[in-house]
């Protein structure tokens, strides 16, 4: 049996339950078995791609809180520290009632090679809570926070793990948890990020990760003879993701006619107000059945079908495994050319590679959402001088960050005989440094 083979029997046998977690595997591991093959007996010898499945650290722990109504809830806190050979342990914390270890286990996978590939010195990590902010009153969230930290704080801090937002997890909870961090520790220092401007965060780190998403699929249209103006988009998602997914699409000139929530989609003939989706969802944190009362043009529909819209690309950015064969199917009979995934593994195995023998150019979140965290990174940079950049500033080095990441995932698949296969360009390119670094630092 070849290496990758026996590394994806273990991991499956290893971690039951954790569905989430093999599928990120199977996809980067499947990528690198030509990279594998040429350097099988040197790999073997040091157990890298052993070494490289298994977490350095999991931490689970327990997060009670009291309620509006003084009743005691209790909470599941997760930190999977992964992987650590290139730098502090970077990446979110989600707070959403599916959350499990084995969802936090692969996000915090996919977050090592995506780190890797901003060409920033961040190792991987992810965190979270099945608790749900939905519905919470302010207090309620704080509560959490507060009790989530209290935890947390032991593990983490500005040179060792670094965490920030996810699904869930906004400036209203960063700034509970930054405050809840400090008054502990009694260190002053970045010890997340997606901060608000007044306590240390970056301008343009809010915008960063929608912005990154189309500053790559602009690139990777250009290195294929096209280009965004002009294009119709689909949005799946209306949270952080979304919002400057749209945002940045409509400036570069494209029409983005759908978004999502998981209750249903907008369809907006005319182009989604980004204006209005920014006071539904930022401002009041409501539905998006609100969007018909400002815009009587658009239509909303319950239920998945986001996917149906006739559109030239597709932007999914809101959660794993949301773009199903099925939907893949119905984009390729309705024209659509581009899949860049803004969410972390929204698109299905078996969906990716449908899109790929159907031409469509596929980029993956791993390279495609990198955005939001190199913004991170320049965010951890900008506290250790303890100076601020100016928005055009981090935006200008998020494009060249984005655009080099496309150029990198390009030519590693070009290298290895995959041309135009983002999956496999964006896993190998990833891995190498990874790799690199962890067999110069020994068995650890
Ligand atoms: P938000 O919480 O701001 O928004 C999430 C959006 O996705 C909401 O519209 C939400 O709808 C929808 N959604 C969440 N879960 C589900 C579900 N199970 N089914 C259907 N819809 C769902 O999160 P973000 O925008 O920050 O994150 C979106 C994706 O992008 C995630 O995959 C995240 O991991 C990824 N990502 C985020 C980055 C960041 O910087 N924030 C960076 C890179 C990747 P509803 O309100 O109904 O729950
Ligand atoms: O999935 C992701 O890359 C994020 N949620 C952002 C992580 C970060 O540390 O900014």
């Amino acid at each position: 049996m070849s290496y990758v083979d026996e590394v994806l029997e273990r991991v499956a046998a290893k971690n039951p339950a954790e569905p989430e977690f093999h599928q990120a595997v199977k996809e980067v591991l499947e990528s690198l078995r030509v990279v594998v093959e040429t350097n099988e007996e040197k790999y073997r010898r040091e157990a890298l791609l052993e070494r490289i499945v298994e977490p350095e650290r999991q931490l689970k722990f327990r997060v009670p809180w009291v309620d509006d109504n003084g009743n005691v809830q209790v909470n599941t806190g997760y930190r999977v520290q992964f992987n650590s050979a290139i730098g502090p342990y970077k990446g979110g914390l989600r707070l959403h009632p599916s959350v499990n270890l084995g969802i936090i286990k692969f996000l915090g996978f996919e977050q090592v090679f995506k780190n890797s590939l901003t060409g920033l010195p961040i190792g991987g990590g992810k965190g979270g809570s099945d608790f749900d902010p939905k519905g919470k009153s302010d207090r309620e969230v704080m509560s959490f926070c507060q009790s989530f930290m209290t935890e947390l704080c032991k593990y983490i801090g500005a040179d060792t793990d670094v965490p920030a937002g996810d699904i869930g997890t906004g400036a209203r909870e960063i700034g509970y948890l930054f405050g809840q961090y400090k008054r502990i520790r009694s260190v002053y220092e970045g010890v997340l990020t997606g901060k608000g401007l007044s306590y240390g965060g970056s301008l343009a780190r809010k915008e960063a990760t929608g912005y990154g998403l189309l500053y790559f699929t602009e690139e990777m249209l250009r290195l294929n003879g096209e280009e965004l103006t002009g294009k119709t988009v689909a949005v799946s998602g209306s949270g952080n993701v979304a919002i400057y997914a749209v945002e940045k699409a409509q400036q570069l000139g494209a029409k983005v006619v759908t978004v999502s929530d998981s209750n249903g989609w907008v369809y907006d003939p005319e182009g989604i107000d980004v204006e209005v989706l920014k006071e539904i969802k930022e401002v009041k944190r409501a539905r998006l059945t609100e969007y018909k009362n400002y815009r009587p043009n658009s239509e909303y529909h319950e239920g998945r079908g986001v996917w149906t819209a006739k559109v030239d690309i597709a932007l999914p950015c809101a959660t794993q495994n949301e773009l199903l064969l099925e939907d893949a199917k119905t984009l390729v009979a309705n024209g659509c050319k581009v899949v860049a995934e803004g969410a972390n593994m929204p698109t299905t195995m078996e969906a990716t590679e449908y899109l790929q023998a159907n031409g469509v150019m596929f980029a993956p979140g791993k390279a495609s959402n990198a955005g939001g965290v190199a913004a991170s990174a320049l965010e951890m940079s900008q506290n250790s001088e303890r100076l601020s950049w100016s928005f055009e500033e981090v935006d200008s080095k998020l494009k060249g960050i984005m655009i080099n990441i496309c150029h990198n995932v390009d030519a590693a698949a070009k290298q290895y005989g995959m041309e135009g296969n983002y999956v496999a360009g964006a896993n190998i390119a990833g891995f190498e440094k990874v790799a690199d670094a962890m067999l110069s630092q020994g068995v650890v």
